[in-house]
């Protein structure tokens, strides 16, 4: 059955019409599915990349191994050890370059900025995030990198997740977003400092990833 009432989608196009971006709130853009066409490439890339530079839980200046696993590509690397943050040309496991940022990670990273409106974006790092069920990111701001101007563009892959989007201060009660395989958001402009975070990703299975949900952030850091 197809009603006028119900615009014509036959019942198996209801499901997969495009989702239109959401405004998140000024300068924040969710572009719900922007990197599904491309999830299989940027899926090989990451593969790729973690085989050179393998994932690893990093130790917080507090001195305590964060639950979320992390590798970057690109010319810099974000890096915590018990002597702080930074960003690194160098692997301090390895004492090598990150690999290279892929092709595949910036053109999506391009595209999604400059239909946020950011144009001109040129990302120098990529923070690839590995969480397993129980992973969380603690309220955090953004604040390492050289230049706020530029926006973040996080990609979501695998497992569903909530982000967490607080105020300008750690006071602010954060909005619940969720996001999920394929999902990508531009954080710039006047949200480029809010407070964010990661709630525990819930249990589940994805086809390609199994048991775990990965993050991309392309950032312009050096
Ligand atoms: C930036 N990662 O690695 S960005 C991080 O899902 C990080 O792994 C998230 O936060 C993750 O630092 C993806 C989520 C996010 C949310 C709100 C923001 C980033 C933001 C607001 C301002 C700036
Ligand atoms: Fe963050």
């Amino acid at each position: 059955m197809n009603s006028q009432l119900e615009l014509g989608f036959s019942d198996d196009t209801r499901g997969s019409l495009p989702k239109p971006a959401r405004p998140l709130a000024p300068g924040a853009l969710l572009l719900p599915g922007f990197a599904l066409s491309t999830a299989t490439a940027l899926l090989d890339d990451v593969e790729r990349i973690s085989e050179i530079a393998p994932f690893r839980q990093m130790i917080t200046p507090g001195g305590f191994r964060m639950s979320v696993a992390m590798t970057n590509c690109g010319a810099f690397g974000w890096v915590s050890s018990e002597r702080g943050y930074r960003y690194d040309r160098l692997d301090p496991e390895r004492e090598l370059p990150w690999p290279e940022l892929p092709a595949s990670f910036l053109e999506l990273a391009q595209a999604a900025a400059s239909s946020a409106g950011f144009s001109a974006f040129e990302p120098d790092a990529c923070l690839i995030n590995r969480y397993a069920p129980g992973s969380r990111l603690t309220l955090h701001q953004d604040k390492d990198e050289r230049d706020f101007d530029s926006p973040i563009v996080s990609v979501s892959l695998g497992l569903p997740a909530v982000f967490l989007f607080g105020g300008e201060t750690r006071k602010i009660r954060p909005e619940r977003v969720p996001v999920t395989h394929g999902d990508v958001v531009v954080w710039g402009g006047p949200s480029r400092l809010r407070y964010h975070g990661v709630a525990p990703i819930k249990d589940g299975h994805h086809e390609r990833l199994g048991s775990f949900r990965l993050n991309l952030t392309l950032r312009r850091a050096g």
